[in-house]
């Protein structure tokens, strides 16, 4: 069988297996040595870093391959469930440190390469991230495959190879630049490619009726275009090496790779337009977080990956089950959001086009082996599809839209008596604005459990988007509260936190997290909280190094590091932040004789190329910091700035350095977050609204260790529906007023005054996100804060205190959940 899960003459047959390998420095050094002449092609003298960073690679790869095929072989002989992860998103950040890692390897390899005279910091520095996603969905994706390895279940990923991952941000002259991101420019070590696992994925045509005597009708989708989905695996190693589990990533190609007729009759150009169409699927990621793209080739990627992703696991399935009907019991496919939703009329379209099976069967299987999770309620960002578009593309899984709505409905008027209102609320056919396709409730209907991402988001999807599907199907929505691997966020990020907690209460929280919790206590000791501190310390002096050299910005370690990272996004609110850093520089120039606490406000993150507010946004932030930093009147007393290009390796770097973590959405709007948790893991305190997971960190770390603060999710509905705007509010807050006034005036812009006028008349005429509405509180709580570094004994318990209680936030806990209630797989299934 060439399609094996992963090729090998190792496998189990006999053939023979390689000797264990030694893991001591010794060993290893010769095993680099020997990839750096025989696979790279230098020798130790003439190797640059570049170099070394390949040799180590292929040395770890290769222990990974040993434990990857035997995992692979492990989950296909023992029949077990396999779960499969559909993402149009992993942001995986690098994956050197973290195999290296999760083998124990750390100590041997640095003590192997320094024989050399090279430093394994550094040469993990030039692997590039793979950024295949924008923001919290795809690296909860990364996350959880991470999880999914450490906590032993057989878990593949599927999503797309993008060539270009998400786009590199420079930021010239205060603004925002998009630049292409290349991470494939010097090979990709950690792939394979499959040659011999690859798909044809039709596009449009014509689907016909083929009426045989004596059979039932059947339906053949005859594409007018056809591509190629061929197969990257990529492996992910779990903690401690126990799992290896297969991120499948799929490249479009084109059948023909050069139309040779053309080409020989002189167009030349004509001659590769197939295959330059054909590779455009998987050319580049869509940068728009929590928006819908609503492009043409957007649908061609969701439905090329779901459609290659399904054929893979139809095959794996057939080649140890005789059909299909069991296909439920032997694999689990989890939709993380809407983007693979296609996924559901596809599986029916193979199970009765292709296989046979009648439409009540194939729908059956279809809705016992999905599982849906929603990640947001904006209406922005909740896709649906143009009929037309979506006819023309895909005109075989139109038709079973429309017979699946069909049937849905009638369930609805049948067994609920739904009236014509309702039926229009749940109907997989917008028929309001130009007749759409709702993905949300295709998801929702062909999935046996729909899952949202924080306790607060579960409530707000029974009442809000799926209100009436809801009613319709009561059981089906529960909740996975979002958590993030304590391997990266903790152990790799924070080498210097994790050896104090060690030493402090033993290494079985490295095994299990939530043990970190005997660590609550020790914020009582004098002793330990000041070790604690001098950690952060530590970690914040590698951070202002880093911003002294990128931009050439001095900012005081012993000030409070004041941090919002994450996309820019107006329900984000960094511009509130922004506003308070504002308000505190004139407060400070008015006051200069009060003991104000030194702050340095730090922000990074980016802003969709199409979305001009939050363009404006970065534009303003660094404007700002531009005044601020320069102004002598502040000194030392506040510092603003803006970190370019925020990635998963920066996030690395900033997380372990936070005192104070920013999490101010406007409530309602911030589906979970998960930035908020590797702060708080991190010891950094919370500032924060009453949103998405904060609500349930108030839980564990206590209302002590938190600062909540601004309208909950009711009140902020409530004045939405009252037609809130920012007019009254401002009048009466003169620190409010007088900052939007600097803004408005231009005195951050003086080459450009009119620059922020509409991002300021907005609060004023509406105030959508409750900026204003919120400022007061926010500023208040702000200066609590202020108040509380002055005890740095208080403050340094309560950090104590959220490092120790935030265990519970573990991405293990969220993939056992799914594993318990959802997938029904895994060692305790
Ligand atoms: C989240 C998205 C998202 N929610 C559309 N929705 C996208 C929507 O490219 N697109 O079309 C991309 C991303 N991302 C985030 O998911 C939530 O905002 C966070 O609150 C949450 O923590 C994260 C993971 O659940």
């Amino acid at each position: 069988d060439m399609t094996n899960e992963v090729d090998s003459a190792l496998d189990g047959t006999g053939a023979p297996t390689p000797a264990p390998r030694k893991n001591d420095p010794e060993t290893l050094a010769r095993q680099i040595v020997e990839k750096l002449t025989y696979s790279v092609g230098k020798t130790p003298a003439e190797a640059r870093r570049y170099d070394w960073l390949e040799a180590t690679t292929l040395v770890i790869r290769d222990r990974i391959i040993d434990q990857w095929m035997e995992s692979s072989q492990r989950a296909k002989t023992s029949g077990e469930k396999r779960v499969c992860y559909l993402s149009m998103e992993f942001l995986i950040g690098r994956l050197l440190r973290d195999a290296i890692n999760n083998l124990n390897l750390t100590e041997p390899i640095r003590e192997a390469l320094s024989r050399y005279g090279v430093d394994l910091d550094l040469v993990e520095l030039l692997e590039p991230d793979a950024a295949l996603g924008n923001g919290g969905l795809g690296r909860l994706a990364a996350c959880f495959m991470e999880s999914m390895a450490s906590t032993d279940i057989p878990g593949f990923g599927y999503g797309i190879r993008y060539v270009h991952g998400f786009f590199r941000q420079e930021i010239a002259d205060g603004a925002q630049v998009e630049l292409p991101e290349t991470w494939l420019a010097h090979g990709n070590p950690w792939e394979f490619e499959r040659r011999e696992l690859a798909y044809e994925i039709g596009f449009g045509g014509k689907v016909t009726t083929i009426q045989e005597p004596g059979r039932p009708a059947r339906q053949v989708w005859r594409p007018a275009e056809r591509v190629l989905a061929v197969a990257y695996d990529t492996p992910i190693v779990g903690w401690r090496g126990r799992r290896v589990n297969t991120l499948r990533l799929w490249s479009a190609q084109p059948l023909d790779p050069i139309l040779l007729d053309a080409f020989n009759s002189g167009d030349h150009i004509g001659a590769l337009v197939e295959s330059n169409k054909a590779e455009a699927i998987t050319r580049i990621l869509y940068p728009a977080d929590s928006h819908q793209a609503g492009q043409e080739l957007r649908l061609r990627q969701e439905y090329f990956f779901s459609s290659a992703s399904l054929q893979d696991i139809i095959r794996r399935h057939l080649h140890a089950n005789e059909n299909l009907s069991n296909l439920a019991d032997k694999f689990s496919i989890q939709l993380n959001d809407t983007h693979p939703a296609v996924s559901v009329a596809e599986l029916m379209r193979l199970l009765i086009d292709v296989h046979g099976h009648e439409w009540a069967e194939a729908w059956e299987i279809t809705r016992n082996t999905f599982s849906y999770t929603n990640h947001t309620l904006l209406p922005e960002a909740l896709e649906h599809w143009p009929i037309h578009l979506f006819e023309r593309l895909l005109p075989r899984q139109m038709q079973i839209i429309y017979a699946i709505n069909a049937g849905v409905i009638r369930e609805a008027a049948q067994e609920k008596g739904f009236d014509d209102s309702k039926i229009a609320a749940i109907s997989l056919i917008d028929e309001g604005n130009g007749r759409r396709v709702r993905m949300g409730q295709l998801a929702f209907v062909g999935s046996h459990a729909v899952n949202g991402v924080s306790a607060l988001h579960t409530e707000l999807m029974k009442e809000t988007v799926f209100h009436h599907l809801h009613l319709l199907y009561p059981d089906r929505i529960e909740n996975k509260t979002n958590g993030v691997t304590p391997r990266r966020w903790l152990m790799q990020a924070n080498p210097g936190l994790t050896d104090l907690v060690t030493d402090a209460i033993g290494p079985a929280f490295l095994d299990d997290i939530e043990k970190i919790a005997d660590l609550d206590p020790l914020a009582d000791d004098a002793a330990f909280r000041e070790r604690f501190a001098a950690v952060k310390r530590r970690n914040k002096e590698q951070l202002a190094n880093l911003i002294g050299e990128r931009m050439a910005t001095q900012v005081d370690p012993g000030a409070i590091f004041d941090i919002q990272v994450k996309r820019i996004h107006e329900y984000k609110r960094q511009f509130l932040n922004i506003i308070e850093a504002i308000a505190l520089y004139d407060q400070i120039r008015s006051h200069p004789e009060r003991d104000w606490t030194p702050r340095v406000k730090i922000f990074a993150g980016k802003a969709a190329p199409s979305y001009a507010q939050a363009k404006q946004i970065i534009h303003l932030a660094n404007d700002v910091a531009r005044t601020i930093n320069s102004d002598p009147a502040v000194r030392d007393l506040l510092k603003v700035v803006f970190i370019p290009n925020y990635n998963v390796s920066l996030a690395e770097i900033i997380m372990p350095a936070a005192d104070l973590s920013e999490q101010i959405s406007t409530a309602g709007l911030e589906a979970s977050g998960t930035g908020n948790m590797k702060f708080a893991m991190n010891g950094a305190l919370t500032i924060g609204t009453l949103d998405g997971a904060n609500v349930e960190m108030l839980e564990h770390v206590g209302e002590d260790n938190i600062f909540i603060f601004g309208l909950t999710a009711e009140e902020v509905a409530q004045r939405r529906r009252e037609a809130h705007s920012g007019r009254s509010i401002i009048a009466e807050l003169p620190l409010l007023r007088e900052a939007l006034d600097a803004i408005s005036s231009g005195v951050f812009s003086p080459e450009d005054p009119a620059r922020y006028h509409d991002l300021v008349s907005n609060l004023y005429n509406n105030d959508w996100w409750m900026t204003c509405a919120d400022f007061q509180a926010y500023w208040d709580t702000q200066r609590r804060l202020d108040a509380l570094w002055q005890d740095q004994d208080e403050w340094q318990a309560k950090a104590v205190h959220n490092t120790a209680r935030m265990g519970w936030f573990s991405s293990d806990r969220s993939i056992r959940e799914y594993a318990r209630d959802i997938w029904k797989a895994g060692p305790d299934a």
